[in-house]
């Protein structure tokens, strides 16, 4: 963005022989501002400032920061949030606009309007992709189950449209916002319904069952695969290339050192990648890094 994109054009400029506080006063009120620079033959001398006491203030011209009308607006913002009480923008050298803490006051009216905000600038999309009985729903219902802290949202890309409204009514019944959306399996529908839910914090979106293919995203945030241990060994690298982690399920069916091994593949293969062990149906040490490792994907993005 730029400079001219976010200055009131047309600004109020007076000349230095113009001192009549009471005058410059009724100017300001009657244009509703709170500046006027001092230009002279184009050149700027200082700015007169109506404070918040009902004074009138000369400031000089250290005080006015100058940028060009196609400057990035974010010159100016700096400028504003350091010393400056006034941004003066030319185009051409000529004033052509002024940038006060009032109009980026007013940008930020409009940003919170729009639901923009420093806790909440978008939700974190998490993809769990995987095969068909991958552990992928149970995994993601038993996370949720600590993931209280977030406003969360399940889209479930994996049910076919006829089912959906039943899907989310058992959803709904366990405590869990769901949205079906088999569409969400593209980008195109992914974007959609992640634009729909723009309120909550976090979207853990179960791809549709099939054979790992992260190679690729499709504008989510992270990607995750799911996968059970037995069968993690065969990955490859490429299936994986673009994905942040993967959980190995059902490590209850096997024994502590074959995991230990599968992990180990896992880890060689794919150097860099986070990876879970998880076990639904036992006591689960793995689930909670992994409920930790979502948290920090969240937070982080909320700066
Ligand atoms: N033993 C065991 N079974 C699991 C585990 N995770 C899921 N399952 C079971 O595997 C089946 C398929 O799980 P589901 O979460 O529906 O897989 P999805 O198709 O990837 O969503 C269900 O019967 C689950 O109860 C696990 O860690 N251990
Ligand atoms: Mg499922």
């Amino acid at each position: 963005m730029r400079a001219k994109d976010v200055m009131t054009s047309h600004p109020i400029l007076v000349s230095a022989a113009e001192q009549d506080r009471a005058a410059l006063r009724r100017l300001m009120e009657d244009a509703d501002i709170h500046h006027l620079p001092i230009v002279e033959d184009g050149h700027l001398l200082g700015v007169w400032v109506a404070t918040g006491d009902g004074r009138v203030v000369m400031l000089g011209r250290d005080r006015v920061e100058e940028i060009s009308s196609d400057a990035s607006a974010d010159a100016g913002m700096r400028a504003l949030m350091g010393d400056a009480e006034a941004v003066l923008v030319r185009d051409a050298g000529l004033p052509v606009g002024v940038i006060t803490r009032s109009d980026v006051l007013g940008i930020v009216r409009t940003a919170i309007g729009r639901g923009i905000g420093r806790r909440h600038p978008r939700p974190t999309v998490i993809r769990i992709a995987g095969p068909s009985g991958a552990g992928k729903t149970t995994l993601i219902m038993r996370s949720l189950a600590h993931l209280g802290q977030f406003d969360a949202v399940v889209v479930q890309a994996n049910v076919a449209a006829g089912e959906a409204g039943a899907a989310e009514a058992g959803a709904e019944a366990a405590g869990v916002r769901e949205v079906v959306e088999p569409s969400a399996h593209w980008r195109s529908g992914l974007e959609r319904v992640v634009s729909r839910l723009a309120d909550s914090e976090l979207i853990l979106v179960e791809d549709r069952d099939g054979e790992l293919d992260l190679a690729h995203g499709i504008g989510e945030d992270v990607q995750v695969a799911v996968i059970p241990a037995a069968d993690a060994g065969s990955l490859s690298s490429l299936q994986l290339a673009d994905a942040q982690a993967v959980v190995l399920t059902a490590a209850d069916g096997l024994a502590p050192e074959e995991v230990a091994e599968i992990l180990a593949t896992v880890e060689r293969r794919c150097p860099g990648l986070a990876t879970f062990v998880v076990a639904s149906v036992q006591d689960d040490a793995g689930l909670d890094p992994w409920v930790r490792w979502v948290s920090m994907q969240v937070m982080r993005r909320h700066g």
